[in-house]
């Protein structure tokens, strides 16, 4: 599980645009997250660099234009930090989470044919909401914890050409034969 996720970040990062991004507090709410993009076929990455202190929460918002095939979070701390990783639509329903499959006591997820949307990734340090959050779908607030280090959060979505979009070049095939009669 933790070797497969950062093999398929390196897969992701070595075949599509990477870029990076700087945390700015207050990020504390989902109203208030960090954007971090958009994301549309075949892919992208992105490494965001931040910051955990005493009841601190962090919320980054991305947008898939097209669905993902397989999406990957990971975060990664020089620190021995405890975190904890939400993934939350836009709705406000936990879909994920994760508290120790990555390196050390860090978080790593990996989510297949997550749909075309905006979600918002939480980041929180142990003991701010239950390991049960996806049941009870407990937002992180930040209370409850007093996780403190710097972090890196590596995101990257593998997207595949939507059927929609097939079809679509389909039919744009046949009315083209069609005019041409
Ligand atoms: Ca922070
Ligand atoms: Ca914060
Ligand atoms: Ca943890």
């Amino acid at each position: 599980m933790r070797s497969l996720g950062l093999l398929a970040i390196a897969a992701i990062v070595g075949s599509a645009a990477a870029g990076s991004f700087s945390e700015t507090e207050s990020n504390n709410t989902i109203a208030s997250a960090n954007d971090i993009g958009n994301f549309a076929y075949p892919g992208g990455s992105v490494l965001v660099s931040a910051a955990l202190g005493d009841n601190d929460v962090d919320w980054f918002g991305f947008t898939l234009n097209d669905s993902a095939s397989l999406s990957v979070f990971a975060a990664f701390s020089p620190a021995a930090g405890d975190g904890i990783l939400q993934i939350v639509t836009a709705g406000g329903d936990v879909i994920a989470f994760d508290d120790d499959s990555g390196v050390g006591f860090m978080p790593s997820l990996q989510i297949s044919n997550l749909a075309a949307g905006t979600y918002y990734i939480g980041f929180s340090g142990f003991g701010d909401a239950f390991s049960n959050s996806v049941d009870t779908d407990e937002l992180f607030d930040g209370i409850g914890h007093s996780e403190n280090f710097d972090y890196k959060l590596a995101v990257g979505f593998s997207i595949v050409p939507a059927p929609a979009s097939v079809a679509m070049l389909g039919l744009g095939g046949l009315m083209a034969t069609r005019r041409r009669r």
